[in-house]
Formats: C-alpha cells, sequence, structure tokens
C-alpha cells in the first residue's frame, strides 16, 4: 500500500518553507504543499497540536508533526541518505547548513522590505563575507561539484538553493545580467549549482505546483499580503 504523501504546511509562498523543498525533493520524498489562506485556519493549526511553537512551517509525514525548518531539512537529508557517509562527512553538512542560515537572512526579507535595491546591498554584503568561504569549502573537498565527500549531501542542495534564489533577487532588482556579474568570481559554486538544479528531482520541483516564483513585485505583495492575513 502506497504511504500518504508528507504535507508541507505553510503560507502560499516561499519563505522559510522553500529550503524544504529542495531537501524534499533531493530526497525524493514527495509531498504537498498545504497552503493557509486566514488567520482562523491557523488558529485551527496550533489548536490542534501539531505546531510545536505556534510556528510554520510544519511537515506532517508519517505520523509525525516536525516543525522548524532546518530540522525538516534535516529529517529529509536523513531519510534520503544526503547526510554524508559517516560522522565526520554529517557535521561537515551541518557547518554548512548553518553558514547558508547566517548567509541567508536577506532573501527571507526581500518581499518585505520596502526597497528591493536595499535588500540586495544586505544580500552583497552576504555573499562578500560567506560565498569566499563556501567556495573554499568545494576546493578544499576536492571532489568537484560537492561540497562534502564524493557525492550529493543536503550542503550541495541548500548551497544551490541559495545560489539559486540570490541570483533571482538580484535578477528581479537589477536585471538578468547583474545576476550573472554577482555570480562571476564564483566558479565552484556556480559548477555546483547547475549540477544541483538540472538533477531530475529538482528540475521536477521546479515544473510542480509545490514551486513557486521568487516573490518580487506583486508575487511578493500577494504573498506578504497572505502572511499578515494568517498570522493577524
Ligand atoms: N526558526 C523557525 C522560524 C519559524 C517562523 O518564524 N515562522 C513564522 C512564519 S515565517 C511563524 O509561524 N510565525 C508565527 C508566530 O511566531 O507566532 C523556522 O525556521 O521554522
Amino acid at each position: 500500500m502506497q504511504s500518504e504523501a508528507a504535507k508541507l504546511y505553510y503560507f502560499h509562498g516561499r519563505g522559510r518553507s522553500q529550503q524544504s523543498r529542495w531537501a524534499l525533493s533531493a530526497a525524493k520524498i514527495p509531498f504537498t504543499n498545504v497552503c493557509l489562506s486566514s488567520s482562523r485556519e491557523f488558529e485551527e493549526l496550533c489548536a490542534s497540536g501539531k505546531l510545536t511553537y505556534n510556528q510554520v512551517p510544519m511537515l506532517e509525514a508519517g505520523g509525525q508533526c516536525i516543525s522548524q525548518s532546518m530540522a525538516i531539512v534535516r529529517h529529509a537529508a536523513r531519510l534520503g541518505s544526503l547526510f554524508g557517509r559517516d560522522s565526520q562527512e554529517s557535521s561537515r553538512c551541518d557547518e554548512i547548513l548553518d553558514g547558508i542560515t547566517d548567509a541567508r537572512g536577506a532573501i527571507i526579507s526581500f518581499p518585505f522590505m520596502d526597497d528591493p535595491h536595499e535588500c540586495c546591498m544586505r544580500l552583497q554584503q552576504s555573499i562578500q563575507r560567506f560565498w569566499p568561504c563556501f567556495e573554499a569549502l568545494i576546493e578544499r573537498n576536492a571532489s568537484p561539484p560537492y561540497v562534502v565527500g564524493a557525492s550529493l549531501t543536503v550542503a550541495d542542495v541548500l548551497l544551490a538553493e541559495l545560489v539559486d534564489s540570490t541570483s533571482e533577487a538580484f535578477a528581479a532588482t537589477f536585471g538578468p545580467e547583474a545576476a550573472v556579474g554577482m555570480l562571476a568570481p564564483f566558479s565552484k559554486l556556480r559548477a555546483l549549482h547547475q549540477h544541483v538544479t538540472g538533477l531530475p528531482e529538482i528540475q521536477a520541483l521546479k515544473n510542480s505546483d509545490n514551486w513557486f516564483p521568487f516573490p518580487a513585485g506583486k508575487v511578493g505583495a500577494d504573498y506578504v499580503r497572505n502572511v499578515r492575513t494568517v498570522l493577524s
């Protein structure tokens, strides 16, 4: 008997669920988005006791409810054998996932900021601060395009997501050439991004109903309205 697809509860958009969507897809775990539209739906979800912190995202799968976006990412990575071959590789994956969290704040804020240029300035600072470190890690791993070990891990998947969404932020704000220019100094990250986004699982995600466009312009405004309505 086929088990029910996992359900990922969030808003109608990317936000803090986007990394989970990439990780679940790369781990070949079927899931569907459950998108909240009203404060009543959110209140009912809180009342159900399924949300550990009365926050979304939450993944419901196999009778278990998992809160915290990075816990969902790690859950997917463990199930999909994307957490490295041994404890050393797992620790290196963890180190990179936490670095990505530090580097990615401006992506989450993008639709909530009045001025996208200001958001891209913050992203630029984060690129200068963290991306050379990611590039050096790929070089040190010496197994291109991977950043940990000799096969795909969740660290590769979330680095590719970071490159993808950062490029989209630059393209939406300054045009596609700005995104190309932003990526130019990072040849190893570019190769990693190309590899991961070429995987059939990530292509399938991008072509599925689980995919939301980058939250710029009207998409961003609609998303912000949805979040504010649900949390009001
Ligand atoms: N660290 C958590 C943060 C989750 C979070 O802040 N969720 C927001 C929506 S993006 C929320 O549910 N806020 C409602 C609240 O805190 O009352 C994660 O990454 O999942």
